[in-house]
């Protein structure tokens, strides 16, 4: 038997939940304990390697190295891998039989409510909690009304949307081993994960696999004994069409050399983009289709093998998959266009961030020290500076940092600097060690593939002193401006009050935006995609503002933030107003997370000169107001 990352990852959460319907309000213990198997599913779900091998190869020790993984879960974990069940959890469903993974991530009934409802009803899962709201019962229970009867079914609704479609950043791990295990079968002699995921949209209805073999039928043989697959809903000789545990559907398609380019522009998409060409292709009496470029008068193949091929006897330059859009990208890149030349030449690249200006840390709501996150960003992810931009005081949830805690973090922040210019904070043996050695984890966290340029400029890293300041409901800070002002660089961000106005809710941003000491805007729009909309904003207004005031706006990078969405980043670069990208880090391991906010940025059309993070900290420092 194999159980998934994303099963034992679910498995926690269900756990987390039925804790916390079974917590008092005032029983710190049991929160605690939910929360620490929240973190550790965050974890398990952002892990490259499974769970089972580590298990496998290094026992409970292995699973102990993992940051977040205690004890009391890691023991649950070696039960279920090797029982495929967790009595704990058992336990706990017969006290509450309810459908728990109908409710998991629903916004608006968490599990104190729905315990509540438990209380006086009897219902088990989703549906039954909708006819209870079509049936007007709901708010006859104390603490409910016909109001919040009305925004909760609609919260169902986008709930069941939201899971049909899964977030890019969630499938990157298990696209990554699928890819890894089938470009490792000598008969496979090439691979490319197409679709929607190879233009590096937001979310993913599913995965689109194209390989290149002479032997189609073995690899559909070795796809479908994949432990990650859960069900197979149709094989023939060159095709499978399969289910993944995690719930996703995975097409996979073996091609033969000579239709590669075709076959990855066909299903590369998007269907837009796809049917513009072919328009094209019939203007001049050619047709094109997944096996290649054929003339209509000769019956030729004119090109299959390769896309920029296919582009350029279509009249046009090759084009990124991220802007695959039809968006105006086809009329852009007509064959030796200057501008659409200078366009990709410039577009903003992978890997090109020197620093990150969104990182948490263990002073509020982050898992690691600043020592950590600097330490990491510079021996794993190869940045040249980060900002920590920890939570303000009005941000309670997040034991957000007053005025003198942020002085006192300026002080502690200048003098890691100070070890850093000294020459020897970068080398092994002063890894900051925090509660246990994560060593061997971050050595198999995919970093293998990266340079090691250790010792070659570590003095010059450098750790900006920051804050994510809170936007109250008027728009001023919750920090005054003198203390701000001691620090390198501000991002604002709202996180409260968030069914205001969209004339209100413009009104803070730019309000904010017009304080002398905010540098950038954090995740303008607030969105948690999937989950949260996000507060109305008037985007050309605060663009506006952001240029007057020389404001930068953020791309945050968490991969269910992507705030900006790629429609606003292009008006940004239309307006001339700076963005950068970040990580918002809460763990070393997000860092990671970046190559999300540059893809966000490439369907936005971003250039390396929209991007101020491009830039080494001196004359990021000079762009800033
Ligand atoms: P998704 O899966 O909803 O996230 O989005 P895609 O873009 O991956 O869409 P999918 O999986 O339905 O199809 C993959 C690609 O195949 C799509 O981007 C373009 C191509 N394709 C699929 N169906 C059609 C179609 O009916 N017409 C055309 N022209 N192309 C199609
Ligand atoms: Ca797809
Ligand atoms: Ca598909
Ligand atoms: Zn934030």
């Amino acid at each position: 038997m194999t159980i998934t990352n994303a099963e034992i990852s679910k498995m926690l959460r269900r756990i987390a939940f039925l804790l916390e319907m079974d917590s008092n309000k005032d029983d710190k213990n049991i929160n605690f304990k939910n929360k620490a198997y929240l973190r550790a599913a965050d974890q398990i779900e952002n892990l490259p390697v499974r769970l089972e091998t580590i298990y496998k190869e290094n026992g409970l020790i292995g699973l102990l190295q993992i940051p977040s993984i205690g004890k009391a879960i890691s023991s649950k974990i070696e039960e279920y891998l090797n029982t495929g069940k967790i009595e704990y959890y058992e336990k706990l469903q017969i006290k509450y039989p309810i459908d728990v993974d109908d409710f998991l991530g629903l916004e608006g009934i968490g599990p104190k409510t729905l315990k509540e409802i438990l209380d006086t009803t009897t219902i088990r899962n989703l549906n039954d909690l909708e006819s209870l709201i079509k049936e007007k019962k709901l708010r006859r229970i104390p603490g409910f009304s016909e109001k919040k009867e009305v925004n909760l079914l609609k919260k169902i609704q986008s709930h069941r949307i939201g899971k049909s479609r899964f977030l890019l950043g969630d499938l990157f791990p298990i696209i990554n081993q699928i890819e890894n295990y089938l470009t490792g079968n000598e008969k496979v002699s090439k691979l490319i994960v197409v679709g929607s995921f190879r233009r590096m949209k937001e979310t993913i209805g599913d995965i689109d696999l194209l390989v290149v073999s002479k032997h189609p039928s073995d690899i559909i043989d070795d796809l479908i004994t994949l432990p990650e697959i859960e069900e197979i809903l149709s094989r023939g000789t060159s095709k499978a069409f399969v289910r993944l545990k995690n719930g996703i559907d995975l097409d996979m398609l073996v091609v033969p050399e000579d239709s590669f380019g075709s076959a990855s522009l066909y299903f590369t998409g998007s269907k837009e983009h796809g049917i513009q060409l072919r328009k094209l292709a019939q203007g001049r009496d050619y047709r094109l289709n997944e096996w290649g470029l054929f003339d209509n008068k000769t019956g030729q193949k004119l090109a299959g093998d390769s896309e920029t091929e296919i582009y350029n006897l279509l009249g046009l330059e090759w084009i990124p998959p991220e802007m695959r859009e039809n968006h105006g990208e086809i009329e852009m890149a007509k064959r030796h266009s200057r501008q659409w030349i200078n366009k990709i030449q410039n577009l903003v690249e992978y890997e090109s961030l020197k620093g990150d200006l969104q990182v948490h840390s263990n002073n509020t709501d982050g898992q690691l020290s600043i020592e950590e996150m600097a330490y990491f960003a510079k021996t794993k992810f190869h940045l040249d500076y980060i900002a920590i931009t920890d939570h303000t005081k009005s941000l309670a949830i997040a034991k957000g940092l007053d005025e003198q805690q942020l002085l006192d973090q300026l002080i502690k922040i200048n003098e890691i600097n100070d070890r850093i210019k000294s020459g020897d904070f970068f080398v092994e043996e002063n890894r900051p060690k925090s509660n246990r050695d994560r060593n061997n984890y971050l050595k198999e966290a995919g970093t293998k593939n990266l340079k090691d340029n250790r010792n070659k400029d570590d003095k010059k890293f450098r750790i900006l002193a920051g804050a994510e300041v809170n936007i109250l409901k008027d728009g001023s800070l919750d920090i005054s401006n003198n203390v701000l002002d001691r620090l390198d660089i501000i991002g604002a961000a709202i996180h409260s009050n968030f069914s205001l106005t969209e004339e209100i809710q413009t009104e803070r941003l730019i309000r904010a935006a017009q304080n002398p000491s905010v540098d950038i805007i954090f995740h303008p729009t607030g969105r948690i995609i999937n989950k949260r909309e996000g507060y109305p904003v008037n985007i050309s207004k605060l663009l506006f503002t952001a240029m007057e005031t020389n404001t930068v706006l953020e791309i945050d990078a968490h991969y269910n933030r992507l705030d900006l969405k790629d429609e606003f980043i292009r008006m940004a670069t239309d307006t001339g107003v700076k963005m950068v990208i970040d990580s918002d880090a809460h763990h070393s391991l997000h860092y990671a997370f970046l190559k999300f906010g540059i893809a966000q940025a490439r369907r936005g059309w971003a250039e390396r000169d929209d991007i101020l993070n491009v830039l080494p900290v001196s004359d990021l420092l000079k762009n800033l107001k």
